[in-house]
């Protein structure tokens, strides 16, 4: 698809002028306002400036931005070659106390860490070897930083504009990446493409309900549609996400399921393995309809039993590990024998296989190696046992609710 007669249509999202501005600027050959009724946010106001473009490809400035020399052709290029390639110019930075345009590095790259802010960041030293030897090859970005991209306008529609309950700012450049990534488009950093954006200290505008408030409200409307299980490390490191009404995200979930996206761990092995995930995979009580496994205030070398839950953790707290463990404290569920009807008892927590567990689709706690399964049904004689496996004994039905969800 090639755009029409070079005609290239922006949209500039000037969310922070004022009407007497949008006037002035109006004036300029060729361009248009086009002023909300009421504040809508980048979100909403970047989508009705899409919906009323016309072109082939749409590219989204901030309002805060100078164009450097013949930055479009290189982006176009990529986007006309491939419409699911949705790609960035490098930002350069224009200062904020006296507008001095200064050139930025071309090796970084947009991340995150799990409290899901974006950052910049170096690549690896291959890739800015390989970068040395072309520097215009294309740079692979786990995320965009939001405020400078092109996108083809169908493909922008197909993969569902933009999350519409987003508001003021914030988070959105978080869910197009992952959404762009996990449907089966790309983002790309264009180094031959130079764009200066004039980074602020602080927001110029309030937020109504506060910034971080909002932050975290689109943040958490993100992670809640495209980070599967992994958005408990999102929890774990923000708590008081937590907290905030997130709203119905329905219609997000349906447009995932529509596209055949693929789930949050294709995309952290194929796209973002620098991100670390961390070595507590959940942490919660791990439940038997009313009942709870609980040390029952044993330590070393004891038993566990079931107790009525009382969701303050305590005794009933337990972490599943990424290795396997299911760990109180130090102390980790291990298995006797590797035998049927073997005792479980808590030991400190080592390396070792009888220390290994798989929570099955079914509900089963199973050995990671054997056969046998968390089985309660000597509770009240021997503590929890291990047992042969078998899904259909509500002895050995096990659901673990994570504190973090
Ligand atoms: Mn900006």
């Amino acid at each position: 698809m090639s755009p029409k007669n070079n005609e290239i249509k922006f949209f500039i999202s000037c969310f922070c002028f004022t009407a007497e501005d949008g006037l002035e600027l109006a004036k300029i050959n060729k361009v248009r306002i086009i002023r909300n009724e009421k504040r809508e946010g980048l979100v909403r106001s970047r989508v009705r400036g899409a919906e009323i473009a016309t072109a082939d490809i749409l590219t989204f400035l901030d309002s805060h931005c100078e164009c450097n020399e013949d930055w479009l052709p290189p982006l176009i290029e990529r986007v006309v070659e491939d419409e699911t390639r949705v790609v960035c110019p490098v930002i350069d930075v224009i200062s904020m106390d006296n507008f001095q345009y200064i050139g930025a590095s071309a090796d970084l790259r947009g991340g995150f860490d799990w409290n899901l802010v974006f950052k910049w960041e170096y690549l690896s030293p291959q890739e800015r070897q390989a970068r040395q030897k072309d520097p215009t090859t294309p740079i692979r970005t786990p995320m965009i930083a939001g405020g400078l991209f092109v996108i083809n306008k169908k493909y922008f529609e197909k993969l569902g504009r933009y999350d519409m309950q987003m508001d003021v700012w914030g988070g959105e450049n978080l869910e197009i990446s992952f959404r762009v990534w996990q449907c089966g488009g790309s983002l790309e950093i264009i180094p031959c493409s130079r764009v200066g954006h004039v980074f602020r200290k602080r927001h110029p505008y309030t937020f109504p309900g506060g910034s971080g408030n909002v932050f975290a409200r689109n943040t958490r409307r993100a992670a809640e549609v495209w980070m599967d299980e992994y958005k408990q490390y999102y929890y774990a490191s923000v708590p008081l996400a937590k907290n905030i009404p997130f709203g119905n995200i329905d219609d997000r979930l349906a447009l995932k399921e529509k596209l055949h996206c693929k789930p949050f761990k294709w995309y952290l092995e194929n796209v973002y393995p620098e991100l670390i995930v961390p070595e507590t995979q959940a942490r919660g009580s791990i439940r038997q309809g009313p009942y709870c496994v609980d040390t029952l205030g044993h330590l070393v070398d004891g038993t566990v039993g079931l107790y009525q839950c009382h969701e303050t953790g305590g005794n009933q707290e337990w972490t599943l590990t990424k290795r396997g463990q299911i760990k109180h404290i130090d102390l980790c569920l291990t298995l006797v024998n590797f035998t049927r009807g073997s005792m479980v008892v808590m030991k400190y927590c080592d390396e070792s296989e009888n220390q290994q567990w798989v929570l099955r689709d079914g509900g089963l706690l199973q050995h990671s190696k054997l056969n046998v399964c968390l089985d309660s049904r000597w509770v009240s004689e021997r503590g929890i046992t291990a047992e042969r496996c078998n899904s259909a004994l509500d002895s050995q039905q096990w659901r673990f609710m994570s504190d973090l969800s």
